[in-house]
């Protein structure tokens, strides 16, 4: 047997094992990256098995990966992904050189996961597997041809035709997956069809976008988040793709009249725009997980209204076209807050990160229990019938917006003595913002001037002059709302409902 005619493995082997492992599994990605695209749909290999993952990692996790890699947490994922993927193909490489089924094993178990992953997925459709599945399909065959190369090198490591064929199918699986990597971009989903349609559409245009008079504070950000500069929070390891002309959205469940809305619809209803700021519940104390945006759209409580809710009702489930789901308190949906459907952010469609075509925007509420983006549907329940999908997550089922402020200037550099411009931002949505102080080095509470407040669904700017002395250090901050309460003072972090505690920056003077 080979095994024992030769106990130490030649290193020629192990290596071109590991790289005929390797580049199988990597053209099983693009032959598979390929199938999504002719298919329609987001379920390549690594999107299926993300996705999967996205949800069912820990709270404490998601939160540990957005406060390394912030808004890029998803290519961290897909990386972490491939890594994985190229190391296990790696050690099925080399077992296959003497063992072809041991490696083979390997693979087999990666495209199970990959398919297992794709059956759980709203978005898969009845073919989502299918990429997956060709994927793993395509891997085996290389791999065995991988095999039947190096097999004689290893009673025979300097045998100079073997050693050739494998340097030959080495390059040509290489530029065969590059070249179906490529493809698969160019197939890729609807991805263009969708960035053209959002690109022709006529929306109805707000009056002005200009902020208005007086919001902005010097030295904070800009009171206007621009589109480009908007966090980005979801679960949407890849973007759904929506044309417009493509959605849809019913809204039934415990209601008189079941209503199915097309875009052109809700473009024939009267339009509103509105500046609201919307706040992630992940937001760390002093994080930038919020922004400003004015949303255009249409009220959703005109459209619940006309569905008619019944009066044993208390919630609405609203679902993306991903199957994130949100659960809202319906009273928040029928005040006078104008929860809308927003189809246009600061004069633009929605950008496809932001939702595209159409998404929920409640003030008032952290985004996980309101703002669904890629909207397709609205039940209107009772939270005792359903749970939105971050509670079962340990993340609580509803989340008010909490009183906070943080500070944007002075940062972490240098500061000269004397006046020093001391800016940032308070927000409450729904409740508003009525007085900001700050403190230096734990000493008594000093009133911030308060910038001109656009409404209470806004943050609201501040600053306040230092005379700053030499030496280190510490500035807070805290803010009051309309009803009189300060901020909570006490540290919280962000699960279950939000982050509390002083926005604490230190500084060094001199
Ligand atoms: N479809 C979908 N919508 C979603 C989410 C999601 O994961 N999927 N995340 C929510 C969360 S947690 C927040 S904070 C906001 C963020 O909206 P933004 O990315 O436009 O800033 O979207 C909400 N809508
Ligand atoms: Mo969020």
């Amino acid at each position: 047997m080979k095994q024992q005619a030769d106990p130490k493995a030649p290193s020629g082997t192990r290596w071109r094992g590991a790289v005929g492992g390797i580049l199988a599994a990597l053209a099983g990605l693009a032959v598979g990256s390929v199938a999504a695209g002719i298919l329609g749909t987001p379920q390549t290999p690594v999107v299926a098995i993300g996705s999967a993952f996205i949800d069912r990692v820990p709270p404490w996790l998601k939160d540990l990966a957005i406060s390394w890699f912030g808004t890029h947490d998803k290519t961290a994922l897909r990386v972490g992904i491939l890594i994985v993927v190229v190391i296990l193909a790696a050690v099925g490489g080399i077992l296959a050189v003497r063992r072809y089924w041991a490696g083979a094993l390997i693979t087999i178990g990666l495209s199970a996961v990959a398919i297992a992953a794709a059956f759980t997925r709203a978005d898969s459709g009845q073919t989502g597997f299918l990429p997956s599945a060709l994927a793993g399909g395509t891997a085996l065959i290389i791999l065995r041809m991988f095999s039947r190369r190096l097999e004689p090198l290893i009673d025979h490591p300097d045998d100079a035709v073997s050693r050739r064929g494998f340097l030959q199918l080495s390059g040509g699986v290489a530029l065969g997956s590059a070249a179906f990597a490529l493809l698969g971009k160019v197939v890729g989903g609807n991805r263009a069809a969708v960035a053209s349609a959002r690109k022709q559409l006529q929306l109805p245009q707000p009056p002005s976008l200009t902020p208005p008079a007086g919001v902005q504070a010097d030295g904070a950000v800009p009171w206007a988040t621009p589109n480009d500069d908007f966090y980005r929070i979801d679960t949407a390891l890849s973007v759904p793709q929506i044309a417009p002309a493509d959605w849809k959205l019913r809204i039934h469940g415990m209601v008189d009249r079941e209503l199915t809305l097309s875009f052109d619809d809700l473009l024939k209803r009267q339009v509103i725009h509105k500046w609201v700021t919307l706040t992630c519940v992940s937001n760390e104390v002093g994080g930038d997980l919020i922004g400003n945006a004015l949303w255009s759209g249409v009220v959703l409580k005109d459209l619940l209204e006309e569905a008619g809710p019944s009066k044993d009702a208390d919630a609405i489930q609203s679902t993306s076209k991903d199957g994130f789901t949100a659960g809202t308190p319906l009273p928040t949906l029928l005040d006078d807050r104008q929860a809308m459907l927003a189809f246009a952010m600061n004069g633009q469609p929605l950008p496809v990160e932001h939702g595209f075509p159409v998404r929920i925007v409640v003030p008032g509420l952290y985004g996980y229990v309101s703002a669904t983006k890629w909207l397709v549907d609205i039940e209107v329940t009772r939270f005792d019938q359903f749970q939105g999908y971050w509670t079962p997550r340990g993340w609580s089922e509803l989340g008010p917006i909490k009183l906070s402020s943080r500070i944007d200037v002075p940062g972490g550099k240098k500061l000269d003595p004397g006046p020093v411009t001391v800016a940032g931002v308070a927000w409450d949505q729904h409740v508003g913002v009525s007085k900001v102080e700050v403190r230096v080095d734990g000493g008594p509470w000093q009133q911030a001037t308060l910038a001109t407040d656009a409404s209470i669904d806004t943050w609201r700017q501040w600053h306040w002059t230092w005379d700053a002395p030499r030496g280190n250090h510490v500035l807070q901050v805290r803010a009051t709302d309309d009803k009189g309460n300060a901020q909570v003072e006490s540290s919280a972090p962000p699960a279950p409902n939000g982050a509390t505690g002083l926005h604490t920056v230190n500084v060094k003077v001199g």
